[in-house]
């Protein structure tokens, strides 16, 4: 009997040990420990004993039995650590790894465009003017000599609201509101939203974005349009950047002038860019016409001015080497994610 113990329990260390799992461990203490294990089986037995053996061989029986219930524990105790390990590994974050960065935006570039022309101005003392889009076809029209006969005024060219408000088609109905309320020395410029009646291409479109400038002391000349309108360019393409005005017509200015700036592709010399001109047409300008100033109410014989006006798509085209004006409202992230 004492060696069928001892036997029990060296078969009971073995199979504790090579125990893989709790399952197997429970199914284990089962078999080993159950009603109708071998141990039991001897316990049962102990009646036969003499009464001299049997408190010996209880006592055995018992350690035995004790024994490997301390083994089964540490073994369960041994597995759950194991299995809480295993987890802890499995489930372990790592928290050197690199975020998933939120998607940040970006400037547009007509907007970076604006934001640089806006920066060079208020540098010479100019500040910035604001107004309706939505516009009294005097603002827009009337107050710039443009009398009710005019070509410009068409309803082909020109967005209607009624007979007398429209969207407006320059922003120089801003600056007229400023001629208004504000005795000179003015010095403003206004960018905004523009409106013509234009079918989309690569070159126009019904909504397009214009800066225009406006300034009236006394003593104001050609010259310091020139000077004006040159730092503008040497500071947006470079100060090697030269502009030429050839003489044009505008309604509100007179003399007016078309602008051109220095070719960037060829500097000046005549390429493909700029079909051998040399030089590009960016923008058109003029001195206030005298019935302009006195429709404002400010005396043409003691004050004069310049104005100028142009194209935010121009400029950004040309700066970016945009091809197609349409880019620029489609919204498409590909094309946007391109400008820093
Ligand atoms: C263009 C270029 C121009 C003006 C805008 C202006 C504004 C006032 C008085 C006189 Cl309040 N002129 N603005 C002057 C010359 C050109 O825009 O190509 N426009 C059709």
């Amino acid at each position: 009997m004492k060696e069928q113990l001892r036997q029990i329990e060296e078969k009971a260390k073995e199979a504790i040990s090579a125990a893989a799992d709790l399952k197997a461990l429970e199914e284990l203490r089962v078999r080993v420990l159950g009603k109708k294990s071998e141990l039991s089986g001897i316990l049962k037995q102990m009646g036969k004993l003499s009464a001299e053996e049997r408190p010996k061989m209880g006592q055995l029986a018992n350690k035995v039995r004790s024994d490997i219930e301390t083994l089964l524990s540490e073994k369960t105790e041994a597995l759950r650590n194991a299995a809480q390990n295993a987890r802890m590994a499995a489930e372990t974050v790592d928290v050197t790894m690199p975020g998933t960065k939120p998607p940040v935006g970006r400037l547009h570039p007509l907007q970076t465009v604006e934001n640089e022309i806006k920066e060079i101005f208020l540098g010479m003392g100019f500040s910035v003017a604001d107004g309706p889009e939505v516009e009294y076809d005097y603002y827009n029209f009337e107050a710039l000599n443009l009398p009710p006969d005019h070509p410009a005024r068409d309803t082909q060219d020109t967005f209607y609201i009624t007979d007398q408000i429209l969207l407006r088609t320059q922003t120089s109905s801003v600056q007229v509101h400023v001629m208004e309320h504000q005795k000179p020395p003015i010095r403003i410029i206004s960018p905004g939203r523009v409106y013509r009646s234009d079918a989309v291409d690569a070159t126009h479109s019904p909504l397009f974005h214009q800066i225009e400038g406006l300034v009236v002391d006394k003593g104001i000349t050609m010259a310091d349009l020139k000077g004006t309108l040159e730092l503008l360019m040497r500071r947006l393409y470079g100060e090697d950047c030269k502009i030429r005005l050839r003489p044009h017509h505008f309604p509100f200015t007179e003399p007016s002038a078309e602008v051109d700036v220095m070719c960037f592709s060829c500097h000046g010399k005549g390429c493909r860019v700029c079909k051998g001109e040399g030089y590009i047409e960016l923008l058109g300008a003029g001195m206030v016409h005298p019935k302009v100033l006195e429709g404002c109410g400010i005396d043409s014989s003691v004050y004069s001015g310049f104005a100028f006006g142009l194209g935010l798509e121009r400029v950004a085209m040309r700066r970016y080497n945009i091809s197609d004006m349409r880019l620029l409202f489609e919204n498409d992230m590909r094309f946007l994610e391109q400008f820093r």
